[in-house]
């Protein structure tokens, strides 16, 4: 799981890959991919963790990339360096020229770009694909053929892959093209420091599907030096309690389809990442994959009623408000779980 910034050269991609993840990237002129490590803002969280004063605090952190991309057709040669992105955060420059038709068409312009590239990719394939005799076509290059003509329609009507409804087989044979538009997108507005109202009038009227999420990342990038207290005093002229960079991760996180759940140990409260929708067993796994062979079972309570049921293991139990969780239970976002396994 990686979420991949792209966007238009001076856009701010950088600016806010620093902010996000506390790594520097723009001294990093040699190196065209830059990784680091985002945390991801829950409240529930950090009243868990303040419980347990006692025990090292692990956050759910979602991986960043950052790419610098310059010349002609950048982006074709970036593909294979963001191909484990399940997510683009694609950044607009709105400070240069804080005018909304200028920002749609210079979200438009990288949009275009991603598109031409990804149609490039499709050609190619259909046209090696339909030089080969039926007789030496493996079964992935039976069904290459009979879906990729459907993402030429749409790339040649400028239309980001997104949007073609592909059933989870298709999406899964395609994985190894890494299309830039088939994943999803967060849109976020790179403003100057007192218009964030901008994004809203880039919302309206783009009218995308993606979400879309107004910052300013050179001011957020002077806060991050402050102490809490100061970043308090900036922001609240702005109408603003916390840094704006939080709501973009949160909404990155969420873009992915992931949630977290929480397990308190003898050193650590973690914040577990997972998909949405995922049983105990697996959820199990991503500790460990001996809790996924061997699980049992699942002890869980939800973070809400942890916190009103005595905010102790032992009170809960008493209390009777742990719930014993099988094979089948799927895992909620903010659960607290300890599994029962056997190895
Ligand atoms: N005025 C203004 N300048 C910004 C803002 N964000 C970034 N910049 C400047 O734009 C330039 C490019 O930023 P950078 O993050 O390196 O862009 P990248 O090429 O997309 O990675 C730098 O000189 C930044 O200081 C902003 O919100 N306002
Ligand atoms: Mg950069």
């Amino acid at each position: 799981m990686e979420i991949g910034i792209v966007g238009l050269p001076q856009s701010g991609k950088s600016t806010l890959f620093e902010i996000m993840t506390g790594t520097k990237s723009r001294e990093l002129h040699g190196e065209t991919v830059v990784r680091g490590q985002a945390t991801v803002p829950d409240a529930r969280f950090d009243r868990l963790a303040a419980v347990f004063p006692e025990l090292k605090a692990v956050p759910a952190r979602i991986p960043v990339t950052d790419v610098h991309a310059a010349g002609e057709k950048a982006w074709e040669t970036l593909r294979q360096s963001l191909s484990g992105a399940d997510g683009l955060l694609h950044v607009v420059d709105g400070f240069s020229i804080p005018e909304v038709d200028e920002v749609i068409a210079s979200y438009r312009r990288l949009e275009d770009d991603l598109v031409l590239s990804d149609l490039m990719v499709v050609e190619n394939r259909l046209e090696k694909l339909r030089k080969m005799s039926r007789t030496a076509m493996k079964p992935l290059d039976q069904t290459h053929l009979a879906i990729l003509p459907r993402a030429q329609e749409q790339l040649e009507a400028g239309l980001p892959l997104r949007k073609v409804e592909f059933s989870e087989d298709e999406a899964f044979s395609l994985r190894s093209f890494s299309f830039w538009t088939i994943r999803p997108e967060l849109v976020v507005i790179n403003t100057a420091e007192d218009n964030l109202a901008l994004a809203e009038a880039f919302q309206e009227k783009a009218a995308l599907s993606s979400p879309v999420i107004g910052i300013c990342c050179e001011f957020e990038a002077d806060l991050a030096g402050l102490s809490a207290e100061e970043q308090k005093e900036f922001l609240a002229p702005l109408g603003l309690d916390e840094p704006a960079f939080g709501r973009v991760v949160r909404a990155a996180f969420s873009l992915l389809g992931r949630i977290s759940f929480f397990t308190i140990g003898k050193e650590e409260v973690k914040a577990w990442v997972i998909p949405a929708e995922t049983k105990a067993p697996r959820a199990a796994g991503a500790i460990h994959k001996d809790f996924e062979r061997g699980f049992i079972k699942a002890e869980v309570i939800h973070f809400e009623e942890f916190e009103t049921s005595g905010k102790s293991w032992a009170a809960v139990k008493a209390a009777g408000k742990l719930r014993l969780e099988g094979k089948e239970y799927v895992v909620q976002d903010g659960d607290i779980i300890q599994f029962r396994f056997n190895v």
